[in-house]
């Protein structure tokens, strides 16, 4: 496992833990945090003893927003060169499941990160927003694209152009969000659902996901193509003869994730 400055990095019981850890400015994504977090994910993906992978932040935030002391004197040339959003673009090759547990301020490049979970449970007191228009600026690491899959286009202009943050309630109410619990006990429910995820066979849980992010790209026609395949694969796996013969044998089955 690397070495990391700006979060913390737990694995125990099938599960791998990000922390976001700048609390003092409310976790700001500096680029070298965000390169943190997408190796630790990296790192949990090709370590076989992880199942399922939790994300949450130190403080009164997740994270408000990428670092605008950072950013605030950028320009497009620089943006080109630094490709920054390619560490981004690696989040969406995480195989195992992502599950965000979110608190107090979730805004700006913190609310993309949120909305690069699989599954996010939210404590009441979370606060979703994209702030970037009272910067002058716009979401860039796909806060549009992503918002406006999940809720649709005419709710989602409304939140991106006033730049007001939302409830927990309210990402609720627009499947923004999975849960919504008591900030005291956000961690344990997320764990709750983790460790119930982490029992079940890795392979179909892996091929699940990546058959639902079609869902969001392809056409129904392509996607239950691509569906097919991935369940045929699933047939040549030790975890489907294991399945089905203790199905047969009225007994538990023993996943191994081969
Ligand atoms: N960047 C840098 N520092 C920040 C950020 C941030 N996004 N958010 C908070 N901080 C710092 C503050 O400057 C302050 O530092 P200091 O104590 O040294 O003055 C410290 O965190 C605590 O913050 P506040 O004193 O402001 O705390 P309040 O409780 O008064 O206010 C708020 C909390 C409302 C969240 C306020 O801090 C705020 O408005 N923050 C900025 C929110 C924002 O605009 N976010 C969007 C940023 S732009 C963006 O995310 C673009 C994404 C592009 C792609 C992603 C690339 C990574």
């Amino acid at each position: 496992m690397s070495n990391f400055q700006y979060i913390n990095v737990l694995s125990r019981n099938s599960i791998g833990y990000i922390n976001l850890n700048r609390p003092k400015v409310l976790n700001a994504l500096s680029r070298s945090m965000v390169r943190e977090i997408v190796n630790a994910m990296e790192d949990f993906d090709q370590n076989d003893e992880i199942k399922v992978i939790i994300m949450s932040g130190e403080g009164r935030a997740f994270a408000a927003g990428a670092d605008i002391d950072e950013m605030a004197e950028d320009d497009p040339v620089r943006f080109e060169l630094l490709n920054q959003f390619k560490d981004w673009d690696r989040i969406a090759l995480i195989k195992k499941p992502i599950i965000g547990a979110v608190h107090g301020f979730t805004l700006g490049g913190g609310f993309e990160l949120a909305l690069c979970c699989d599954i996010l449970f939210a404590a009441e007191n979370a606060q979703f927003g994209f702030p970037e228009i009272k910067l002058g600026v716009m979401p860039g690491a796909g806060g549009t694209q992503r918002l406006t899959k999940l809720m649709g286009k005419t709710k989602a202009l409304e939140w991106l152009w006033l730049g007001e943050p939302m409830s927990a309630k309210e990402a609720l109410h627009y499947g923004v969000v999975n849960r919504l619990v008591a900030p005291e006990i956000l961690l344990e429910e997320t764990v709750r659902f983790a460790e119930k995820i982490a029992m079940q066979p890795p392979l179909s849980l892996r091929l699940i996901k990546e058959a639902v992010q079609k869902a969001v790209d392809y056409s129904l026609y392509e996607g239950m193509q691509f569906e097919r395949k991935n369940f045929y694969l699933l047939f040549s796996s030790q975890d489907q003869k294991e399945g089905m013969k203790a199905f047969i044998e009225k007994r538990k089955p023993n996943f191994e994730g081969k």
